[in-house]
């Protein structure tokens, strides 16, 4: 895969392992919670070093200084670039890919004892990206549900985690959840715009919507199917986001044999063959079953 060598690392400060940090959390609360709303909150997931650090990274992704410009698009493009030097919504897909040990820090590792301890213990890691909306670029992220951007599959157990590297207010783009939505059908979505990515489905007056300000180093969970949305940015501060995504392991299984795989691969068709290849000793699937 075209990712220098020389890339960036992280050293992360040493904790208590995912199955000791998780042993004194509320876990039969949340799991109720997650059950009847759809979304939960977890306050406090990171310690103010382990913020930092991602705060940092994320820092250098978007200056550039980590150059992750095969993964990055403007999310925003429906409307004119609103700031010269950034995009309306920075998304940088696959951020672990470009920083040694990402994928070992606390959002990765507590956050999938977390899915596992929510949705069942075949969980596993899908993917990963950062959502930065930089001051005054006011691009709202539209009502979605995130299960209308994937191939459909038979186990609809999948959630999402969104980490604030900012305090996330309203009007800078916290998350808004509609309670209860994930109980309900997938609803039609249609692109914002011809030949956009980006999708957005109907809301009904009948539709909870919450606004859901949570502090930096703190996350939200939402299911698959419940309806969220973020406002533009219209403050003076940045507003960052690390988001990682979980499903069933045989459901991972189909998406990768399906080739969906989060904009991972690139054009090149040897390294998108070996890629394949590498994914699937991943998944334990043989080579010649793979689809590519
Ligand atoms: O970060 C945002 O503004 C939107 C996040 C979102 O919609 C998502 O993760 O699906």
């Amino acid at each position: 895969m075209a990712v220098p060598n020389d890339i960036h690392s992280v050293i992360w400060p040493s904790g208590p392992s995912p199955m000791e940090w998780i042993k004194s959390k509320p876990t039969a609360m949340w799991r109720e919670t997650f059950g009847k709303d759809g979304y939960l909150v977890v306050k406090d997931l990171l310690t103010k070093a382990e913020l930092e650090i991602y705060q940092d990274v994320c820092t250098k992704m978007i200056q550039g200084d980590i150059d992750t410009a095969t993964h990055r698009h403007d999310l925003g493009n429906v409307a004119e670039q609103k700031q010269s030097y950034i995009e309306n919504i920075c998304q940088i897909l696959w951020p672990s890919m470009y920083v040694r040990h990402l994928d070992e820090g606390p959002v990765h590792r507590r956050v999938l004892a977390i899915a596992q301890c929510l949705l069942g213990e075949d969980i596993v890691f899908d993917h990963d990206m950062i959502l930065a909306k930089a001051p005054f670029t006011d691009t709202m992220t539209p009502w979605h549900q995130d299960e209308a951007y994937w191939p459909d599959v038979a186990d609809k157990r999948a959630l999402m985690c969104w980490t604030s590297l900012d305090n996330a207010v309203k009007d800078n783009g916290c998350m808004w959840f509609g309670r209860g939505s994930h109980k309900g059908m997938l609803r039609v979505h249609t692109p914002v715009k011809e030949g956009c990515h980006l999708l957005s489905c109907e809301t009904y007056e009948s539709d909870d919507m919450v606004c859901v300000e949570i502090p930096a180093g703190s996350c939200t969970f939402h299911h698959a199917r419940t309806l969220h949305y973020t406002c533009g940015n219209t403050t003076n501060q940045m507003r960052r986001a690390i988001v990682t995504s979980y499903r069933s392991a045989a459901m991972l299984k189909e998406f990768v044999r399906a080739g969906h795989d989060h904009g991972k691969r690139f054009q090149d068709t040897t390294e998108h063959e070996d890629e394949f290849k590498k994914s699937a000793a991943l998944y334990d699937l043989p080579h010649d079953d793979v689809i590519v």
